[in-house]
């Protein structure tokens, strides 16, 4: 058998290197994996086609060659028409008590009862390979293979939407994808169709606001909220209905970048989000969720001053509270990206007895559109078949044959039929446990292509969401606006948009009017004052916060071991994640003796891909780095971003080679403001206490001199 495998002279690499124990396959001996044809032929061979003589022309004969070059051809499938670009992973998803008395849902029926998840989070606007860290809305999809059929809460990191029925969705997408005779831009809303449609659109006003704030360029998939966004139903055993809106909040809080920092980003990391989620699964440090429920009783439909079936608006938490039912849990990252998080199908209709829609006319739109796309996107209509999708409840049904069909189905297959046994029957005519039935809605009305009037004020909420900003969040709004209006090349589109912000806010207006250089606009009368605090990130900072931070120490030659030392045994106490960077890889000797182990070069990081900075005393290594533009860079970009920044002893003397204003960084408030110095005295647990709650912070967004 061996000498089979005897390397030939075919295949100059045969010369097997005992010693590299990483080719376990190489050469394979029949016990291991060997390469093999799609019919389960072993190919000895995969790097010289078949040929007449060494010098002459390939043979249509050599099978092996064609099914590898056929497969190769067709391994691009049309990727998501929106929300190409995305990453997801496993977990499961427990209760802390049961729900039955809202819903017969098995998978909220008792508490720790766990259900295995797929989630994939996404961005909207941009092509597969486009950049994360883009201003866009995230998709957070999410597939329980519960006991009783897979069920989708395909919801978004907003909880609100562009437009209130689902015929509108394709001129959305047509407006915000990249403009057609250029395919510009990617990855982002900045351009002058998608303007102009939300110019001429005020129901986008609402969403607008979320788009345009901090939401839309998270620090992590894992610090952003997910919403269900359409109004759902809970239906109990014995039919009675509760209407239902989905929220999931994440235990770290909610975190974003800065508009500067995820420019930085895009270029330094495009993979920015996916790597953090994929690393932090990788490191055991699962990232959490909560799902909550809004509840509100049927005949509380019409309590409120906006339609429960417009998409477009929320319930303020402090209407209806978010009462917290159940866990998420992201334990395990997928092994083949395209096998799952590119192949995972989710759609708004696959739902589980207890779970029913309303009539909001987004909801039933999309209830059209998911399989209807995915039967293009997979190529047929067996796509449940493939692993990520596949059920974990039974499956029996008629369905025959097909594109990639995989199943051999034998017997019978149609009903009502006698010759098979007259299987598969229907679920207990009656109904009972695990057999959905729809809830019996009562429905009457005219045919008509008509709004509810009940759906017409688009400003409330725009305005709802301005008034519960920080002042920081505002400002950053207001930049974005004029960031993105000012990327417009019409005129009138600006100057449209500009009106539609007089029915939010009139500060609002005129700033964005001011940075486009238009006239103030006239402000209008009447605007709620109503605020809800629920909505600032001021107010979503989660608890200890600093767990899974990346703090970059910065160091060179005569650096304080010490000081390194201890403040990273501290930190990393705490979960914060630590990384000494320095010049080049290997080693730096420190300040008297011994060295530092350095876990990344310089030149392959960015400051923006740290959460804080801290550099610590030696003159020497000061001096060196102060000389280093890379390292003044660095530091620089920490302080105008907002991050915690440390700088003990002698290396205050960066802040001056960064030119950070004086006053500020050195002065009496600098704590105040994320800027903890101290001398050699200092104990070292305090310092490393202070950056764990400033870590906790998140950012300094009143410090002078920053870029927004
Ligand atoms: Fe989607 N949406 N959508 N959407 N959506 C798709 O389905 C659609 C909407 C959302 O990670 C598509 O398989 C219509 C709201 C997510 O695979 C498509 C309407 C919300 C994902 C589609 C909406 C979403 C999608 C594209 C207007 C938040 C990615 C590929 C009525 C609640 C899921 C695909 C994943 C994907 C249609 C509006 C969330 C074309 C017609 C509102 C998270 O079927």
């Amino acid at each position: 058998m061996a000498a089979h495998h005897e390397p030939s002279h075919r295949d100059a690499r045969t010369a097997e290197d005992p010693k590299d124990e990483q080719l376990t396959c190489f050469r394979a001996a029949p016990e291991h994996d060997a390469l093999t044809t799609d019919q389960g032929v072993r190919v000895d061979d995969t790097d010289n086609a078949l040929r007449a003589g060494t010098r002459g022309p390939t043979l249509l004969e050599d099978f092996h060659n064609r099914e590898k070059i056929t497969h190769f051809d067709h391994e691009r499938i049309p990727e998501r028409v929106v929300h190409a670009r995305g990453a997801g992973a496993y977990g499961y998803f427990e209760p802390y008590a049961s729900l039955s008395e809202y819903t017969c849902a098995d998978f909220l029926a008792e508490a720790g009862r766990r259900t295995p998840v797929f989630v994939r989070f996404s961005t909207v606007q941009g092509p597969r390979g486009s950049a994360d860290t883009v201003r866009d809305v995230r998709g957070f999809a999410t597939k329980f293979y519960t006991r009783e059929g897979n069920y989708d809460l395909v919801g978004n990191n907003m909880p609100v939407f562009f437009i209130q029925d689902a015929v509108k969705f394709p001129d959305f997408v047509h407006a915000v994808k990249m403009e057609p005779q250029h395919e510009m831009p990617t990855g982002g809303s900045a351009h002058d169709t998608f303007w102009d449609f939300a110019s001429l659109q005020p129901e986008t006003t609402h969403m607008l606001m979320w788009l345009m704030s901090d939401r839309a360029i998270p620090r992590s998939f894992r610090m952003m909220q997910g919403f269900g966004v359409h109004t759902f139903r809970f239906v109990t055993a014995d039919g009675r209905g509760t209407f239902v809106k989905f929220h999931w909040k994440p235990l770290l809080g909610v975190h974003s970048l800065v508009w500067d920092e995820a420019q930085i980003a895009a270029g330094r990391d495009p993979d920015f989000n996916r790597r953090d989620l994929w690393e932090a699964i990788e490191a055991g440090s699962y990232p959490e969720w909560e799902l909550g429920v809004q509840l509100v009783p049927e005949e509380d439909e019409f309590s409120f001053d906006f339609d429960l079936l417009d998409a477009t608006k929320i319930i303020p938490e402090e209407q209806v509270p978010v009462r917290p039912v159940g866990r998420l849990v992201l334990n395990r990252n997928p092994q083949n990206f395209f096998a799952e998080t590119e192949q995972v199908a989710f759609h708004t209709a696959n739902v589980v007895p207890g779970i029913d829609f309303t009539n909001d006319p987004l909801l039933q739109g999309r209830n059209f559109s998911y399989l209807d796309t995915q039967l293009i996107r997979l190529g047929g209509p067996n796509f449940s078949q493939i692993p990520v999708n596949r059920p974990l409840a039974d499956v029996n049904h008629n369905h025959r044959d097909g594109y990639g069909q995989q199943i051999i189905h034998p017997g019978t297959n149609y009903f009502p039929n006698s010759l098979g046994g007259g299987c598969p029957a229907h679920a207990g005519a009656g109904g009972g446990p695990g057999v959905f039935r729809h809830y019996a809605e009562r429905v009457e009305g005219q045919k008509i292509r008509e709004r509810s009037p009940s759906f017409q004020d688009h400003y409330s909420q725009a305005a709802l969401f301005w008034n519960s900003m920080a002042e920081w969040e505002r400002r950053h709004i207001v930049e974005a606006f004029r960031f993105e209006l000012g990327k417009v090349e019409s005129g009138p589109v600006r100057e449209r948009m500009v009106g539609n912000l007089t029915h939010v806010n009139g500060d609002l207006a005129a700033a964005v009017a001011d940075g486009l250089g238009l006239p103030a606009p006239e402000a209008e009368a009447g605007i709620t004052a109503a605020s809800s605090p629920a909505l600032s990130q001021e107010n979503l900072r989660g608890e200890n916060a600093a767990r899974t931070r990346k703090l970059a120490v910065l160091v060179a030659a005569g650096t304080d071991a010490g000081q390194v030392a201890s403040v990273r045994e501290r930190l990393t106490d705490s979960g914060v994640l630590v990384e000494v960077l320095a010049a080049k890889d290997g080693e730096v000797p420190a300040a008297g003796g011994g060295t530092v182990k350095v876990d990344r070069a310089l030149p392959t990081m960015a400051s923006v891909l740290y959460d804080a900075v801290l550099v610590p005393d030696g003159a020497e290594a000061v001096n060196a780095l102060a000389a280093e533009p890379a390292a003044v860079r660095f530091v620089e970009e920490a302080y105008r971003h907002g991050k915690p920044l440390a700088v003990l002893g002698e290396a205050t003397r960066l802040l001056t080679a960064a030119k950070l204003p004086g006053d500020v960084v050195l002065g009496e408030a600098a704590a105040e403001y994320g800027i903890l110095t101290a001398n050699g005295t200092a104990a070292p647990g305090e310092l490393a206490d202070a950056l764990v709650q400033a870590l906790e912070q998140h950012r300094f967004p009143y410090r002078p001199g920053l870029l927004n």
